[in-house]
Order: C-alpha cells, then structure tokens, then sequence
C-alpha cells in the first residue's frame, strides 16, 4: 500500500554563479524551497508521466514498460502491448501523452528507441506510436491496436540524443515530435534529415500541409532546425511552442520555436564541444536563432512544462523544467516572447520529469541510476 510521507530534502543552495561573460544570472534561489515535497511512489528508472482525465497516470519506465499508477491509492497495474524497446545508453521508452481526443478514443501517443529492421537496420532511431488505452473489469491493462505512425531519419549507430519528446497544438489539430541529432552534429543541419528538428505532424504521423521548409527541399515533417538534444517542448497559453535542449558544454537552452528558423546547431552555440573545440556563439545577425535563456554551467534539462494551474498563483505562465547533472527544479518565468531565469531549487536527486496535475501540484520524477527513480508532489506550505 502506498505510504504518503513528507520528506526533507536537502536545503543546501546551488553555488549562485552569476555568469556576466554570458550577461544571464544563474538565478539560484536563497533560502528553503517553498513547496512541500511528499513521496508518493518509488519506480525504477522512470522517464516520463501524464494524467489520464480521470486523474490517474501513465509512467513510463526507461527498459520498456508502461505503468498506470492510481495516485489515490498508490496501485500499480503493468500496461501490456508495448513494443520492443532498445534501452541501451540513452535508449528508453520514453514520452507518453494522451491524445486530444482521448476522452472519445481513449487513443495515447508514445515514443521510444528501437533497433532498425528492414532498411533500417543497422542503425537505431527513434518511433512514435499510437495505442487504444484499454483496461479490462478485472483491472488488466493494454495498449490495443498499437501502430508505429512516424520513424526518424535516418536510423543511425549509437544510443544517444533520441530526444522523444511529443506536443500537442493548442487546437489539437497537430502532433509536434522532437528528433534529437544522435550525436552526430551536422544532420541538425541537413534538410532531409529528421535528426536535430522540432517535427510538425498530421495526427496520423504524416508530415503536415504547410511546413515551412518543404518547398525548400527540406524533409517535409521538418517545423524547425539546427538542435541538438530536444528534451521538453510545451506551449504557452497563447499558442508559443517553447523547447529546451541539452545543449553542448555550457550550452544548455530555452528557445522560442518559430516556423522554419534555423538554431544554430552545431555552427553556432553559447556552448562549446565537449571535447573543447570551440563552437562560435551567438550573434545577432548571424541568421540563426538564438535561446531566449541559456546555461553555463548548464543544469541538463529533462522534462519541461508551462505552468497554467491555480496552486502555485505566482507561478503561473512560468516554465517548470527538470534538471538531471544540475539535481535540481528549475524555473523559467516567462513575458511574451520573451524568458529569464527565475528558480533554481536544489531537489538532491536527478529529476527526469515535471508534470502539472489535476489540482495545480507540481509532480517530479526522480530518474533511475545515480538517483532513485521516485514520483514526488510539490504543494505549497500551509
Ligand atoms: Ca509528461
Ligand atoms: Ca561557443
């Protein structure tokens, strides 16, 4: 049974490294968090959550299943029908969200990491999935019908930078999907891969009408270039897609995705190349877009979402991102097109995850290895 404990964690502060040679503060917060944390689940090496209507959720684990978790009473149930995951380095099952129709469907998109078959094989990518969400009377759980409707491209060696990450347009009508570059640079700048872009999709997994870049030659599926690691995409209230990525040393960002803009990967960044080599930064007139926030030292984004809920008032229309090597919660307050670094709360553990839920709470997911891979809720102190 599940056991609801209130935890302290640890209130050190993050080194307040005002960076002036980037002119963007670090933007740690003195003093204690101003949110209670309570426990409410411990799970492997979770990736990703969301709520079903019905106020339960969704879990993604890293190896390749899939949990409904009743937070009400802390049940577990195991979701069948997943396909066949390639978990290796950065390889998970990994976004869960369920479709703008959910309510009528019960339809639930995902994404993870597979080995290539066919003319795919020997390389690995990434896929997007449908599923029918599917619980019978005695309790058992399915995905039915699961189809894989979109595959990166190429698929390529290696196990890192899938990115994953999938977004809803505030009309329901689109399916935008993140393709990280695999680490391998330049295909965030080629115009027929799918690697280093935000994708604009049909519901379907067919590229949208429309894409900015298609007439140009470039992949049809393709909304925005020139990332590297694409790890949270969310809109605002007012229709704005926001994106952070894992950027190289120093580069972590916040970007304001619009239509066919090019973001600099790997021509230009704050950051530079983990293995020194300088990357030219940021300038204005360049022709690339350049973050609305970025990090040196950088807090390695996970999770993002933009805050709509009543429980944390003067928090609303902030970004909510998780930070992995930086262990912490950070927040990024937004005014119109533009960001700035607002929050930066030590969490003692690499957090994955953030999610809004029902009631405004804001919920974490610890991730697995170094860290415990637990589901925390933050509410405010009486
Ligand atoms: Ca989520
Ligand atoms: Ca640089």
């Amino acid at each position: 049974m599940l056991r609801v404990m209130a935890v302290t964690l640890p209130l050190a502060l993050l080194a307040c490294s005002a960076d002036n040679a980037t002119g963007q503060n670090a933007g740690a917060t003195a003093g204690e968090t101003p949110f209670k944390t309570s426990v409410i689940a411990d799970f492997e090496s979770p990736w990703a959550m969301t709520f079903l209507p019905d106020g339960r959720m969704l879990i993604t684990e890293k190896v390749g299943e899939m949990i409904l978790f009743d937070p009400k009473n802390g049940t577990k149930i195991p979701v069948a029908g997943i396909p066949k995951v390639d978990s290796e380095g950065q390889g998970a099952l990994m976004d869960i969200v369920p479709s703008p129709t959910f309510a009528q469907d019960k339809k639930v998109y995902f994404s993870f990491s597979e080995v290539g078959q066919g003319d795919r094989a020997g390389g690995k990518g990434v896929a997007l999935a449908t599923g029918i969400f599917d619980q019978a009377s005695d309790g058992t759980t399915k995905l039915a019908d699961v189809k894989v409707i979109f595959r990166a491209s190429d698929y390529v060696e290696g196990n890192g930078h899938y990115s994953g990450r999938i977004a809803f347009s505030p009309d329901g009508k689109y399916l935008f999907f993140t393709n990280g570059e695999r680490q391998k640079f330049e295909p965030a700048q080629d115009p027929k891969s799918t690697l280093g872009k935000v994708l604009r999709l049909n519901l379907d997994g067919t590229p949208a009408a429309g894409n900015p870049l298609a007439a140009k030659g470039f992949n049809p599926a393709v909304w925005s270039y020139g990332h590297r690691n694409l790890l949270g995409i969310a809109f605002d209230k007012d229709g704005r897609l926001w994106e952070q990525e894992m950027g190289p040393k120093g580069g972590d960002e916040v970007n304001l995705i619009k239509p066919g803009l090019n973001y600099g990967y790997p021509r230009v960044s704050n950051g530079d190349h983990y293995d020194g080599r300088d990357i030219p930064d940021h300038k204005p007139g360049d022709g690339y877009e350049a973050p609305k926030v970025w990090w040196n030292p950088v807090i390695s984004p996970g999770g993002l979402i933009y805050y709509s809920g009543d429980l944390f008032p003067q928090w609303k229309g902030s970004l909510f991102i998780g930070g992995l090597s930086s262990q912490s919660l950070v927040r990024v307050k937004l005014d119109g097109e533009n960001a700035e670094k607002a929050d930066q709360w030590d969490m003692g553990a690499r957090i994955r995850e953030v999610e809004q839920g029902p009631d405004g709470a804001l919920w974490l997911l610890e991730d697995g290895g170094k860290s415990q891979g637990r589901l925390l809720k933050l509410t405010p102190k009486a």
